[in-house]
């Protein structure tokens, strides 16, 4: 570990329960080991006195008991599960667990977070439908599971560049993400520091953190892809495992015969990886050595229990290259990479693009499912289309609600700067929160047995003007709060039975109510009120004449 006398750090770092919510945790027993597993939840506790408790990713900064120094990093629990178990099958990954049957208490802690059955957890991983990144020297992380018959995860890419930011921002960017929901982050730092920045990140990071190894490789060589070898990529890679990456993405299916197929493209290669790759094999004239030393990538990810997250370094980067042949013809090499990982012990999913639209996104998940055993696909969005920048967010999240509908297991966030710059604290949050909407949407198309009831309780909330409910039962309490109180302040409001869109005679959750009061008083049935009501003002109708425009009254 290194030692960074930053002080600074500290005091940067947001602590403090989400408005409205309390940390709770519920004690799962783990009858193999004997052990308490403390499974965090988010509880919001509601005016008529009941609560919900929701999925929470925020680790110790929302627990007002929790002391935090980030210097010393948040408590390593997964410590003496570790420590306590040897392999099978020589591996001791969770993928080797899960095929010889044995449930971890990682998948036992996943089964609690998601309401699920801690068997169907280890027989998803085993199958390779689902992946559990965890890393045994990241003991800090909370166990979470990415796989399509689970929660839609959502990452956050975080991490400085050579022109800008620095340890403290990115530490204040973890916290915030997780605070949001971001499910693993990715530390994509390119700039000074790189070794110490992640160093921090994951010592105190409560969700997987992923990094792109090739990044880090040639700034080794200052910058020159051409310089890269093998032996320079393999000791980056360990140097990453061994501080406890729990992901790399790897974009091993760029290969030498598919850098031609991009020349027609209107964008080229837009991946950072793929193009460092694609610029290496032109400039040696072989394969990639990411390829060709497969194998041994393989075996040092299975001593680590390194999930592989196989990069798609020919991604199509505009809507018009949606579903080439260079994006295919490389996810089909992803294909044959994962049953080699797979041969090994070692766990994989897929990263899929990009810029696609509409029409063309459910063709990627199926061709992906196909080609990759199944493997959980992670994308990039993708962007439905491409004439909004500054508001890549949204553009990206219209294709992401659709492909996680479609079967994405994983979302990679996209922020208003992408295209355009380095994403700052308050991007990060609005990334993380519009990807939420878009897995959620997905988790409630697809009947996630616990999404349903999130919005059923925030419906009926708003319904019953419990302004302070809906209020704490929002992905970000503290906007809807501020946005109700830009025009209605008053404490009064937060109870009246209207807001200022409509004022208090137009409100129709309020004519609703008072539709229903009628029945009530008349003893009907709702829609008997409603007919009755019609019947009425028919009959009134008709007593006037039958005529729609009346002459003034003299
Ligand atoms: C996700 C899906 N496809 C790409 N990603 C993410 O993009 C990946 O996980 C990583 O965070 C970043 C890698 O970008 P390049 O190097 O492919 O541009
Ligand atoms: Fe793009």
């Amino acid at each position: 570990m290194t030692a960074l006398d930053d002080r600074s750090v500290q005091s940067t770092v947001t602590t403090g329960p989400i408005t409205g919510s309390e940390k709770v945790y519920h004690d799962v027993h783990d009858p193999d080991s004997g052990r308490t597993l403390r499974v965090p939840q988010r509880r919001v506790g509601l005016s008529n006195g009941s609560h919900l408790d929701l999925y929470d990713t925020s680790g110790p900064y929302t627990d007002t008991t929790a002391s935090i120094d980030v210097h010393t990093g948040i408590p390593a629990t997964r410590e003496d599960w570790i420590a306590g178990r040897g392999p099978v099958d020589g591996a001791s990954t969770q993928l080797a667990y899960a095929k010889a049957g044995v449930t971890t208490p990682e998948m036992r802690f996943i089964a609690a977070r998601e309401g699920m059955d801690p068997e169907f957890v280890r027989s998803e991983v085993a199958i390779g439908r689902a992946v559990i990144p965890a890393n045994r020297c990241h003991p800090e992380s909370e166990p979470m599971v990415i796989g399509k018959n689970f929660l839609v995860k959502v990452n956050a890419n975080i991490g400085n560049s050579a022109v800008t930011s620095s340890v403290p921002e990115e530490m204040e960017k973890m916290v915030w993400a997780t605070r949001w929901g971001a499910d693993t982050l990715m530390d994509l730092s390119t700039g000074k520091r790189i070794h110490e920045t992640r160093e921090r990140i994951i010592r105190n990071s409560p969700v997987p953190v992923g990094t792109v190894p090739i990044y880090q490789a040639v700034e080794k060589v200052d910058g020159d892809p051409a310089k890269l070898t093998w032996e320079i990529y393999r000791d980056t890679v360990i140097e990453q495992a061994e501080q406890g990456v729990d992901y790399m993405t790897v974009h091993a299916g760029v290969l030498l015969r598919y850098v031609p197929l991009t020349t027609e493209r209107v964008t080229g290669i837009v991946s950072r990886g793929g193009s460092i790759m694609a610029a290496w094999c032109l400039a040696h004239h072989e394969e990639s050595f990411l390829y060709t030393h497969f194998e041994e990538l393989c075996e040092i990810f299975r001593d680590y229990d390194i999930t592989f997250s196989l990069g798609d370094g020919l991604r199509p980067g505009s809507v018009a290259d949606a579903n080439d042949e260079a994006q295919f013809a490389e996810l089909r090499t992803l294909g044959e990479l994962t049953h080699i990982a797979r041969s090994h012990g070692v766990q994989v999913m897929i990263e899929g693009p990009g810029h696609v639209p509409l029409h063309k996104i459910a063709e990627n998940v199926r061709l992906e499912e196909e080609l990759c055993g199944e493997a959980p696909f992670y994308t990039l969005g993708p962007l439905a289309t491409d004439i909004a920048p500054g508001y890549d967010h949204i553009t990206s999240a219209i294709g992401a609600a659709q492909v996680a509908w479609s079967g994405t297991a994983m979302l990679c966030y996209v922020t208003p700067k992408e295209h355009l710059g380095l994403p700052n604290r308050d991007d990060v949050k609005t990334g993380v929160i519009t990807y939420k909407l878009a897995a959620h949407s997905a988790d409630l198309a697809k009947g996630h047995p616990r999404a349903q009831e999130w919005d059923d309780t925030l419906s009926r909330s708003r319904f019953e003007f419990r302004w302070q409910d809906q209020f704490h039962l929002a992905l970000d309490p503290d906007t809807a709060q501020a946005y109700h109180d830009e025009t209605l302040p008053a404490e009064g409001a937060k109870t009246a039975h209207f807001c200022s869109m409509c004022g208090p005679k137009f409100c129709s959750m309020k004519i609703s109510q008072d539709v229903r009061k009628y029945a009530h008083d008349n003893g009907l049935s709702t829609v008997a009120a409603i007919d009755q009501g019609m019947r009425e003002k028919s009959a009134e109708f008709a007593e006037q004449g039958n005529r729609v425009y009346l002459p003034v009254a003299e």
